[in-house]
């Protein structure tokens, strides 16, 4: 496989509304952002993706832009994020933004213009059709509720939305829009960008003609998924775009893609594919359901560790999956992945390395290298995220009480990832000195980046420990290129895999809190990275501690 520059990198997404204010305003912005680059760089990270901060309504904070050429006033200035750029290039770090072309905002000029105008230039940029009284164009419910249309003002038409009716989709089969849309991926490459993170890219190839397919649930809707199964052709826009945009600038592109088929990873993330690696989904979907969240179920240790193994087997080594354990999109992998009342530094550094350790290129959420964990809610009042509200109305549909639907879309709330970021035990976390735009998690007294920056046992430390060993002259080749290979995988509650490359490593965690035995491997030569001070090995025989971790040398 050719190398490429961002094979054996670490990388780190910034939502910015929630990382750090820098005057007062009670919003997180550019200045902050450039701030903390050199907590940033000290961590181990070399690639930044910020989240969107053009300019928008923030109607889905961010996500719904109003005009890709300008950053919204809120996050700063252009001159703030030209700065961005050269002070992350001076630590050699790479900046990646956020494409969120599927669709824009109905504030965006060119939605203006297609009211103004339907049969118009502007009008083919989006999906429009006639309206007619007794019924919408298709039955698709949209991936945040109801309808997927929604009246074109002042005119006799309908647009298509799979997201929010402020989040009008862009109709990719006109060359037009296509060409609109590679001019600014190269306008910002040209800036000096190191790339972009694709923001759901699945939804740009529709299949047509448009029909209605089977509902799915009690509204006589269907899922958006029900019409994108039957979408085809959708290489044709992203090789086009590829080579238009990110391939001359030979830049970092990783999508957002859900429900590929096994057969498709080659297309995707291959020698020459659409992007240079796409994010693995496969555990944040365990557990969800087709009826909401409320029917979703607990994910397990054997569900995460199943999910993980089947990523990487159908993976192999044909690219580079971007590994998460949480997004600006889901819970705290924390939460959400290790069994309830278990949480704690040990079990949280085990999740770390288990997820760091894996072939691809590991992503790091801001907060997610100190152990951030999921905010409690009190009451619907404190909820932000359109999705959440959304998931809300349908428990209680579903017959739900208020309390139950609370209680179930809390888990699984897209808020949970955007409380602010938690820098200290000062006022507000150290966040802002004004009054945060949506309320710091409570528990910041105790999980905070100074208190983690100084004391070697903390979960911050034990990320830097993680890149560093993947930074390591003699381990990176191992651990970047290197296979990965399962092992004692019909064990309850025990991870453990090898990689294989110039050296074997073997990754072992115990997930659970009671103790566990395994088999002193052969070769056995030392222990590179371990949660407890001691590895307890007797007869050829190791036993775990709850939730430890091992790195060995073999
Ligand atoms: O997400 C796309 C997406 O399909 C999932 O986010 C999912 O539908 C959603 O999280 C349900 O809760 C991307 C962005 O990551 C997300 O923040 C945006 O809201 C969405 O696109 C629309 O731009
Ligand atoms: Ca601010």
């Amino acid at each position: 496989m050719e190398k490429k520059w961002w094979h054996d990198k670490i990388a780190y997404q910034i939502y910015p509304k929630s990382f750090c204010d820098s005057n007062g305003d009670g919003i997180g912005d550019i200045p902050g952002i450039i701030s903390k680059l050199d907590y940033l760089h000290d961590l181990g990270v070399d690639i930044i993706w910020l989240s969107p901060c053009y300019a928008s309504p923030l109607a889905d904070e961010g996500y719904d832009i109003s005009d890709y050429y300008a950053i919204d006033p809120r996050f700063g200035t252009m001159e703030d994020m030209d700065r961005l750029i050269l002070e992350t290039k001076k630590r050699n770090m790479y900046l990646l933004m956020d494409l969120v072309v599927n669709h824009c905002s109905d504030e965006h000029e060119w939605f203006q213009k297609a009211c103004e105008d339907p049969e118009g230039p502007y009008g083919n940029f989006f999906y429009l059709r006639d309206k007619k009284d007794d019924r919408l164009p298709t039955n698709w419910r949209s991936y945040f509720g109801g309808p997927v249309w929604d009246d074109l003002p002042g005119t006799g038409k309908q647009y298509l939305h799979v997201f929010h009716k402020k989040q009008p989709d862009l109709n990719w089969e006109n060359p037009a829009l296509r060409e609109e849309i590679y001019k600014n991926i190269n306008w910002w490459l040209d800036k000096g960008l190191g790339g972009f993170r694709i923001d759901a890219i699945i939804n740009i190839k529709k299949a047509l003609p448009f029909r209605d397919y089977t509902p799915d649930r009690a509204d006589g809707l269907c899922s958006v998924n029900a019409m994108l199964k039957e979408a085809d052709g959708i290489g044709e826009f992203l090789g086009e775009m590829r080579d238009r945009t990110f391939k001359k600038y030979d830049a970092f592109s990783v999508g957002e893609v859900f429900n590929e088929k096994p057969e498709e990873i080659p297309d995707f993330i291959g020698q020459n594919g659409y992007f240079s690696s796409m994010f693995d989904f496969n555990a944040a979907m365990a557990g969800s359901s087709e009826k909401g969240w409320y029917d979703a179920a607990m994910v397990t240790p054997e569900d995460y560790k199943r999910c993980c193994f089947e990523s990487q087997a159908k993976t192999g080594d044909t690219g580079f999956l971007s590994n998460i354990i949480e997004n600006h999109d889901e819970p705290r992998g924390v939460s959400r992945y290790i069994p309830q009342g278990d949480c704690c530094p040990e079990s949280k550094k085990m999740l770390a390395a288990l997820s760091f350790m894996l072939r691809g290129i590991p992503f790091i959420y801001q907060g997610q290298e100190i152990g951030m964990e999921n905010k409690p809610f009190t009451s619907m009042d404190e909820v932000d995220d359109i999705s959440t509200l959304d998931e809300y109305q349908v428990a209680l549909d579903a017959g739900l009480s208020p309390e139950e639907a609370l209680k179930a879309v809390a888990r699984l709330s897209r808020d949970n990832a955007r409380t602010p970021m938690q820098w200290s035990d000062k006022l507000n976390a150290g966040f802002t000195t004004g009054t945060p735009w949506m309320k710091v998690n409570p528990n910041y007294k105790q999980i905070n980046a100074e208190a983690q920056m100084n004391d070697p046992g903390s979960v911050l430390s034990f990320y830097k420990q993680l890149a560093a060993l993947r930074k390591h002259p003699d381990y990176t080749q191992t651990i970047v290129y290197g296979s990965l290979e399962p092992v004692w995988e019909n064990q309850r509650n025990l991870m453990a895999y090898y990689r294989k490359g110039d050296k074997t490593l073997l990754v072992i965690g115990n997930f659970q809190k009671e103790e566990q035995q395994v088999t002193l491997p052969d070769g056995y030569q030392n222990v590179l990275l371990n949660n407890y001070d001691t590895i307890r090995i007797r007869d050829n025989c190791i036993s775990l501690y709850g939730y430890q971790i091992l790195i060995l040398n073999i």
